[in-house]
């Protein structure tokens, strides 16, 4: 039915489903495009994922009167926590474009100037722990972004404080949260797979049912809170207040408990990521590293005591480059889902695909793509985004956020707060790849390198 599609050889019954390596799926995807090319298929025990590298099919299917986002599969499951929010609600779900609508104004340029002292602040709380380090301690990068992008969304959206840099484990709403999304991502639909998965699954219930409480407290507590909701910045007050200027509605109490459940699932696992990786690919280019440096000094100035301002953080220019070529050769989302809005025929004729078909935008592998990112698309090289280069891509080469109205509508802040937590390092610290990393990815619901540490010095170049 999906010929002339390439796909690769099938079992009776589960055609390719047992053969996708379950741990690692989504790197075996891009080995499997790299084999297969840009455009194949799988049959996932009978219901068709066609996989989508190729730019110039991408480029197709970013027509959004043509193709819309697809909440299936995992996503699908991780509707038990974000509900109707943002991220896992359907287009045409009231609820999706009431919330998008309301939330365009907590997600955009003014409001970040509103959080950008509750981020120096975290981003305080970080250094201040690194200053203190012995020299032989070692630093989990991961853990500690993760710290730092979970306490930041905490504090700009609802006022809580996670405290993550006082504790040795994580928040217990991180710890529900994690638990609950391995259990989405180990769940695949196999027969007999309730059965013995019963344990996990009412351990989901309860992590489930734990940080609805906790987050429906922080929404009632602000309700009845003697200080008017209108004198608070954050994005809590914004989605009690906002109302949806197309149907003048506002958002009920349960959908912004989505809503907040959703940043805290979209807003601390990919940051951090892209910190993590960024940290990573400074220390394999000594030359990269040397101009971030300067950029920052040139920048923040020598005086570390000194809070960098909004303003300067959008001048760290060099550090936005390298920032997006990390986002570039390790997105932390690293692929999308949507299907056509009716019978499609795309790459020229040459493919159909039917209404509703399952496609996944396989974004590691379009960020390699030759045809648009050269003969060396695997090296980390920021000039890829120097203004010229950027004028000069074609449209739809880089997807690390998603495409059009579906696209993530948290990465001005989750720019800003890298690029001010980024520049806050590199103001302070000398940065030691003691164990000689080499990337080994992790998957979750995001792509993570598992096991880098590093040590760091404070900077004996600028007295
Ligand atoms: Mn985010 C959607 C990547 C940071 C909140 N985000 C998306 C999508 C991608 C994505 C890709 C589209 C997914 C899809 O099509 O199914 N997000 C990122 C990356 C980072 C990131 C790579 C950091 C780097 N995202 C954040 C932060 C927040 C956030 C920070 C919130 C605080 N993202 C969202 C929400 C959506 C989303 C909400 C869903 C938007 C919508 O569909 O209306």
């Amino acid at each position: 039915r999906l010929d002339p599609i390439p796909q690769p050889p099938t079992k009776p019954v589960v055609g390719n489903m047992l053969s996708l390596d379950s741990a690692a799926p989504v790197q075996h995807l891009t080995r499997l495009a790299k084999e297969l090319g840009p455009i194949f298929w799988l049959d996932m025990m009978g219901s068709p994922i066609v996989v989508v590298s190729g730019h110039d099919l991408v480029d197709e299917l970013s027509d959004e009167k043509r193709f819309d986002k697809t909440v299936r599969g995992a996503l699908r499951r991780v509707r038990a926590v974000g509900g109707d929010g943002l991220f896992t609600a359907d287009t045409r779900e009231p609820n999706w474009s009431k919330a998008h609508n309301i939330l365009l104004q907590p997600f955009g340029n003014r409001a970040m100037q509103s959080y950008h002292p509750s981020m120096v602040d975290i981003a305080e709380q970080l250094v201040q722990k690194w200053d203190r380090l012995n020299a032989d301690d070692e630093i989990d990068v991961v853990h500690d972004m993760t710290a730092l992008t979970l306490d930041t969304i905490g504090l700009c959206g609802f006022e809580y404080r996670f405290n993550s840099f006082y504790r040795r484990d994580y928040h217990p709403f991180v710890e529900s949260l994690v638990r609950s999304l391995e259990t989405i991502m180990m769940t695949r639909g196999l027969p007999f797979e309730q059965l013995w998965m019963q344990k996990r699954r009412k351990t989901m219930g309860e992590d489930v049912a734990f940080m609805n409480k906790m987050v429906d407290e922080i929404i009632a507590e602000r309700r009845k809170s003697s200080e008017g909701i209108d004198d608070k910045k954050d994005m809590l007050a914004a989605m009690m207040t906002g109302v949806d200027r197309s149907t003048g509605e506002q958002l009920d109490d349960i959908n912004i408990r989505y809503q907040i459940n959703t940043f805290l699932i979209a807003g601390h696992e990919t940051t951090s990521g892209l910190l993590s990786y960024t940290l990573y690919a400074l220390l394999k280019h000594p030359e990269i590293l040397k101009k971030a440096y300067d950029e920052v000094d040139r920048v923040f100035g020598p005086d570390v005591n000194a809070k960098p301002t909004y303003q300067q953080v959008t001048q760290l220019t060099y550090i936005t480059q390298i920032l997006k070529e990390a986002l570039r050769l390790w997105p932390p989302a690293p692929a999308y889902g949507i299907s056509p809005l009716a019978d499609e025929t795309i790459g020229g004729g040459k493919y159909k695909l039917r209404k509703g078909t399952f496609i996944t935008i396989l974004v590691t592998a379009l960020h390699r793509d030759p045809s648009v990112w050269g003969p060396n698309p695997d090296a980390f090289d920021p000039e890829n985004f120097s203004k010229e280069a950027e004028a000069k891509r074609p449209i739809n080469a880089w997807k690390p956020f998603g495409n059009g109205q579906r696209a993530c509508i948290g990465r001005g802040f989750a720019m800003h707060e890298a690029a001010l937590a980024l520049g806050m390092i590199l103001q302070r610290f000398k940065l030691i790849d003691h164990q000689r990393y080499q990337m080994h990815l992790k998957e979750t619901l995001t792509m993570k390198p598992e096991g880098f540490k590093i040590k760091v010095r404070p900077r004996a170049d600028r007295e």
